[in-house]
Parts: C-alpha cells; sequence; structure tokens
C-alpha cells in the first residue's frame, strides 16, 4: 500500500461483504507483480472493472459506494469479486466485457490474471433472449429424437469451386449425416462466392432429403461486416435453410447479438464456430476461459458452440469440455471442483455442445462417454480420408454412433459395417495431433 495515500485499493477489499442477490459474481485467477501484495493485487482488480481509478480523487459522485466492486473471498490465487448491478447496462454484452475483461488485464500490477467463470443472476439475465429454439427445438426442427447430431466439413478446409463443395456436402449427406459445415475461413471468396455455393448446396440437399427422406441441413458461413452477414442470413432463409454460421470471435459479441434477432425472427438457428479463442483461453495463467466464453455465448443467444473433444487435435482436456458443454446444455449449473460458479440460467434456453477437431470412427466413443448424445459431433478429415470415400466415411461414423448407443464395441460392429472396418483399418483408435 502506497505510504502517500494516493492509492485506493484497500476501499475495494472487503473480506466480511457476502454478494446481494442481485450482485455479478467473477472468479479470476491473479499472480501479483512482484512488490504488490495480494489486498493490493485484488484491489486493484476489482478497482479498475468497476469504478476506480489508480489515484485517489478530489471530487466523487455519491452514488459512487454503491457502484463499486468488491473483492471479497481468496482462495491461493483465486479471487471472487462482486459487481452491483446497476454498474451493467441491461443487455449490453459488450459493456460488460469492457469492465470485466478489459483494462485489469493490462495492468503492470499483475503477472498474470484470467477469468474464469461469471455467475450472472436473474436480474441481468432477464434482458437477454438467449438462443432462439434451445436443443430440444434443434432436435424438432431435425427430426432427431435421441441420437448425437452429425456434421462433417469438406476438406481441403478451403480451395474447393462451390460446384465441389456441394458435391461433397451431397456424399456427406447421403453417408446419413444430418449437416454439412463450413470452414471457418471459407466465406466468399473468387472461387467459391457465397451465392453461388448457397444455391447449389439447396439443389443437392433437396436431392438429398428426397433420396433419404430426412431433414439435412449446413452450417453455411455468413462471417463477414454485419450488414453483409444479415445480407447472407436472408438469402439463406430465403433457400430454406434453417442455420447460418458465424465466427463470433472474430465478429464479435455485438454483431453476433444483431445477428441472433435478426436470425430468430426468420426461424434460423446459429452455428457457433468459436476460431481465434485459442489466443486467450490457452495459457491457462492469463486471458478468459473457453467456460466463461460459452456463458456469453448461450447468454446472447448462439444455438450451439464449439466445445472441443479432449481425444482429438485441439487443445482442450476433458475437464474443460465437461464443464462447457454442463454450462450450455443445464438450466442449473453446480459449480465444479471448487473453482467455478453455480448458474441458473431460468427463462435462457440451452445450447449444443460442438464436438469438432481431429476425429475419426475410433474416436467415437471416446467422445461420447465425455458429452453423451446431446451434442453435434463432426467429423471432417475422418470421413473424407476414409479409403472409400466421403460416403462411406459417414456410415462409418453413423455405424460407429450406432455401435455405442447399442454398448457395442467398434470391433464387433465392425463385423457387420464393412466402412467401420475399413475406417478401424486405416485410423484405429489413435489420438490425433
Ligand atoms: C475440424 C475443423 C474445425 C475445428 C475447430 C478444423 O476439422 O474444421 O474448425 O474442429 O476447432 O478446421 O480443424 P477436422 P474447435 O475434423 O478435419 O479436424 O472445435 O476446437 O473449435
Ligand atoms: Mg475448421
Amino acid at each position: 500500500m502506497c505510504a502517500n495515500k494516493v492509492e485506493w485499493y484497500e476501499k475495494f477489499v472487503d473480506f466480511s461483504y457476502k454478494p446481494a442477490k442481485d450482485d455479478l459474481v467473477c472468479l479470476f485467477y491473479f499472480e501479483p507483480d512482484i512488490g504488490i501484495s495480494v489486498k493490493e493485487a485484488i484491489g486493484r482488480i476489482a478497482s479498475e472493472s468497476s469504478t476506480g481509478t489508480w489515484t485517489t480523487l478530489f471530487k466523487m459522485p455519491p452514488r459512487m459506494k454503491k457502484l463499486q466492486a468488491t473483492a471479497f473471498h481468496v482462495d491461493e490465487n483465486y479471487v471472487k469479486v462482486a459487481y452491483p448491478l446497476a454498474l451493467w447496462e441491461e443487455g449490453n454484452a459488450p459493456q460488460l466485457l469492457s469492465g470485466i475483461a478489459g483494462n485489469i488485464f493490462g495492468m503492470k500490477a499483475l503477472r498474470n490474471l484470467r477469468l474464469i467463470d461469471i455467475m450472472l443472476p436473474q436480474a441481468y439475465i432477464k434482458h437477454f433472449k438467449g438462443p432462439h429454439h434451445g436443443m430440444e427445438g434443434i432436435r424438432k426442427m431435425m427430426g432427431i429424437k435421441k441420437r448425437p447430431l452429425t456434421g462433417a466439413v469438406p476438406k481441403p478446409k478451403i480451395g474447393f469451386s462451390a460446384a465441389e463443395h456441394a458435391q461433397i456436402g451431397y456424399e456427406t449427406w447421403m453417408g446419413g449425416f444430418d449437416f454439412v459445415k463450413d470452414d471457418e475461413n471459407l466465406t466468399s471468396t473468387s472461387f467459391n462466392r457465397f451465392e453461388e455455393r448457397v444455391k447449389l448446396m439447396t439443389k443437392l440437399r433437396d436431392k438429398a432429403e428426397k433420396e433419404t427422406g430426412e431433414v439435412k441441413s449446413a452450417f453455411i458461413n455468413i462471417t463477414a461486416e454485419t450488414e453483409e452477414m444479415k445480407k447472407r442470413a436472408k438469402m439463406l432463409h430465403e433457400y430454406g435453410w434453417n442455420y447460418c454460421m458465424i465466427d463470433v470471435v472474430v465478429t464479435g459479441h455485438s454483431s453476433v447479438m444483431t445477428l441472433r434477432d435478426y436470425t430468430a425472427d426468420m426461424n434460423m438457428a446459429i452455428h457457433a464456430h468459436r476460431a481465434m479463442h485459442a489466443t486467450f483461453d490457452r495459457n491457462p495463467k492469463h486471458g478468459l476461459t473457453m467456460q466463461f466464453l460459452a456463458k456469453m455465448m448461450r447468454l446472447i443467444g448462439v444455438s450451439q458452440i464449439h466445445s472441443g473433444t479432449a481425444v482429438g487435435k485441439l487443445v482442450g482436456d476433458k475437464r474443460e469440455v465437461t464443464t462447457v458443454a454442463d454450462t450450455l446444455r443445464y438450466r442449473k449449473v453446480k459449480a465444479l471442483g471448487g473453482h467455478l460458479l453455480d448458474q441458473d440460467w431460468k427463462h435462457i434456453k440451452s445450447a449444443f455442445p460442438v464436438s469438432s477437431g481431429g476425429l475419426h470412427p475410433g474416436l467415437v466413443p471416446n467422445v461420447l462417454d465425455i458429452y453423451g448424445e446431446d451434442l453435434i459431433l463432426l467429423v471432417s478429415g475422418g470421413i473424407h480420408g476414409h479409403p472409400k470415400g466421403t460416403r462411406a466415411g459417414a456410415m462409418a461414423t453413423m455405424a460407429a454412433i450406432e455401435a455405442w448407443q447399442d454398448g457395442e464395441t467398434l470391433n464387433e460392429k465392425a463385423k457387420t459395417s464393412k466402412e467401420l472396418a475399413l475406417a478401424l483399418e486405416k485410423w484405429g483408435h489413435m489420438k490425433t495431433k
């Protein structure tokens, strides 16, 4: 603490404080810089994320006391901070981020800071609409009662013409998958324009639906400037698509909120790809957790978001995957392992987790053991790399799902599914990198 009293951080710490019913509570991991006490560090976190500045002030408005955050609980390197409801504008998610995920991450007084979780009170979430359909609504829309929903991204991830892309999509649907997904970096390129892709995909979707008698859909990527995204979503609606896909981190909360309302009016769902999340959630000591991102995305209303595999090619361990899935799926989420916060979602509907990245039929049971059947399972390289091609790869994956649901091993199932047998011959049960 500064001897000459230019600083006032201790005013933001009170270990006897009991959060009010309407307070928002954040859980942070923190590491003070050398020479900074724990009390000063946590006071600075509460101060800079609410009302404070670096020095005492000459003049303060009378409501100040009621607006400042309070660091009220420390357990080793974890601190809980309570924020009064009045600090936050109703229904403005970007403003919340500017506070709790803003300047505090750049403070020299902290060596590391990580926002682990947030508890949003009913009084705050009532200003948000959440997902338009919920998992139940999506299942109804797709006509699938119990099994995981399945999809694949044409691979290579970018490079196909619209016609080539749609053809791979058709093979994917015909192999039994529900969805064809664009890759995160495919939007409207000179060799694969959005409008042409939509037109050709529509034709082949109609054909696949007719031939299979099943509902077929796609996550077609509308990622662009917000007004352009609205145009693309409208075009999808006009061609009878019930989904659009957005790279939600790169486009930002504000545009996702705009698109949530815009697409809900057309009864469409939003597939959220999380490309760029690892820039802020990969370092276990600094940044934001995937848990936090998933919570914000459910709040602002995506229908589903990527949540990891734990066994595939991308980072994210089993604990993270389960926590994120719980946050998205349940109405009441119980704090896990002491380092998460409870959440009651009240009127906010559920969202599907999406497991993707380095999966193949041999890994399907591992993923389903973790997630259960309420998920969107994306197997991409793992179907297009099948020795007999995309359709056989999708069939092998569907057979693996069936086996898991029937309590059969994949090797048993492979006796009656030659597609699965070939997939196992190529990849076995290998965990990808
Ligand atoms: C998967 C994928 C997805 C990642 C995203 C890719 O392809 O299309 O974008 O899964 O990661 O480009 O890698 P494969 P996450 O199935 O061929 O690996 O789900 O972790 O956000
Ligand atoms: Mg991808």
